[in-house]
């Protein structure tokens, strides 16, 4: 009997303490905001398997992509690399005169203000940026308790001919490189090996963390490790259907693609051979391949040292990309190709793989990570927040505007309309495409007469969404 009397009190103590401890975590869950692990990809566009595309192969985005929301129209407000990155970690859109191109520094254009990092910082975040997160390493400095970017120069060639003829005056590198080494010859593998060491670091603070790891590729040049471009076989690599300029869209629309022909085996003029394009295509695939692999080291870091149930994790690419597409290589236009843009966000406890189609600007990421970690944005910030998105609830937001240069594009549903205009705002070149029956943008609309009350409401609209300071800046 006396047994029995003290086994019971044994049980109840036991489950009593086990009560307390559950109580506890579930509070210090409540209580400890949600760390934040950010990770930019440079240049990479949304050809995933979870868009829809099935031939590069990267498990690790794939994984992440199952237990995260999907975006499928989410778009960059501004398609080149320094001013997006400004206009998202300020969540301010680009207008004429900020936020304008690769070189944009967001201490320049909007000195003091609160950035997204700098707001968890005042928090009681550890904000750390690892690798390419604005364009310049030092930018929004007072917005980091760390700042870390690999040595080297950036162009991160390992093959002995590429690092002499980069080194020569006025000349580079080729555009891509396959080079028998390990991961972490490159700055991608470094930049992941860094994150894994943070990681390890900040599971054992007790600030919650904001961990930004900005990988390199699948950036020009191309360089890769050979195991990567073993994944591919050239000889089933297509050139994409809009391989071709129409003569009913504007000239303005097209550019010569100088950043790629900086390269040193890429002509200076002229078309660019269906041998040398298929390399260019084979050399981003394996790109992705390698950036997909080192993201997956951190990603099973992050699991292994059980931060996975406290950690949103959030992955996006800058901008789009044309590789190929209307004839085009890089980005610095408007066609959807150059706009568009990976987007996914893993959110604890909510996501598990769902997919949306509302449209999202990346100037929409800033109030979103703020309502999702219980702090107000500064009024600075234009964006929308997408958390009801992310609960379930129907968008009320059905429309976008990016910029580059001349060019303003309002997307409007299946609608993508273009205005180039100078300081006075007047139109002096239009393009119209209706994803609805032309995906591909091959059939400007914009000067059709059946289309110009379509393209007066649009104009008129455009001018309403682009900016309160579009032209007084
Ligand atoms: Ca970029």
């Amino acid at each position: 009997m006396k047994q029995q009397f003290l086994k019971i009190f044994v049980l109840s103590l036991v489950f009593t303490l086990s009560g307390i401890c559950k109580t506890t975590a579930q509070k210090n869950l409540k209580t400890k905001k949600p760390n934040i692990l950010f990770i930019a990809v440079d240049d990479l566009r949304p050809e995933l398997n979870f868009y829809g595309a099935n031939h590069i192969k990267s498990p690790n985005l794939d994984k992440l992509a199952s237990e995260s929301l999907v975006f499928n129209r989410a778009y960059c407000n501004i398609p080149v690399c320094g001013a997006s990155r400004a206009s998202l970690l300020s969540g301010m859109r680009p207008t004429r005169h900020r936020f304008i191109d690769h070189k944009t520094e967001l201490d320049v254009d909007v000195p003091g203000v609160v950035s997204f990092p700098k707001l968890l910082k005042q928090n009681g975040y550890t904000t750390i940026s690892n690798g390419k997160v604005y364009h310049h390493n030092n930018d929004d400095s007072l917005a980091w308790n760390s700042i870390w970017f690999p040595k080297g120069d950036t162009r991160d060639y390992q093959l002995e001919k590429n690092i002499k003829q980069n080194t020569a005056p006025n000349s580079r590198g080729e555009a891509f490189e396959l080079a028998e080494v390990d991961d972490n010859a490159y700055f991608d593998g470094k930049i992941a090996q860094k994150g894994i060491d943070d990681l390890r670091q900040l599971k054992e603070g007790k600030q919650p963390f904001f961990l930004a790891l900005g990988f390199m590729k699948p950036h020009l040049p191309f360089n890769a490790p050979k195991k990567y471009w073993d994944l591919y076989d050239r000889s089933n690599i297509e050139l994409p259907e809009s391989y071709v300029q129409p003569e009913t869209t504007p000239k303005e629309a097209f550019h010569n693609f100088g950043e790629l022909r900086n390269y040193g085996n890429v002509p200076k003029f002229g078309d660019i051979s269906e041998d040398l394009a298929k390399e260019l295509i084979h050399g981003y695939y394996a790109c992705v391949s390698y950036v997909d692999t080192q993201i997956g080291l951190v990603l099973d870091e992050l699991k292994r040292l059980e931060l996975e149930d406290d950690t949103i994790v959030i992955l996006w690419g800058d901008h789009g990309w044309n590789l190929g597409d209307h004839k085009l290589w890089c980005k610095h236009v408007t066609f959807e190709k150059a706009l568009r843009t990976p987007l996914i966000i893993k959110v604890p406890g909510k996501t598990s793989g769902q997919q949306t189609n509302a449209i999202t600007e990346y100037i929409d990421i800033y109030p979103s990570l703020a309502e999702l970690v219980g702090l107000n944005a500064p009024e600075t910030v234009e964006g929308q927040s997408f958390v009801p998105v992310i609960n379930g609830e129907t968008p009320d937001k059905d429309w976008g505007v990016s910029k580059f240069k001349d060019m303003v594009t309002l997307i409007k549903g299946d609608l993508f309309y273009t205005e180039w205009t100078k300081d006075d705002g007047v139109a002096y070149a239009r393009m119209l495409f209706d994803h609805k029956t032309d995906p591909l943008e091959l059939d400007n609309l914009a000067e059709k007469p059946e289309y110009q009350e379509t393209v007066s409401h649009l104009a008129e609209e455009l001018r309403a969404k682009w900016g309160k300071d579009f032209l007084n800046k």
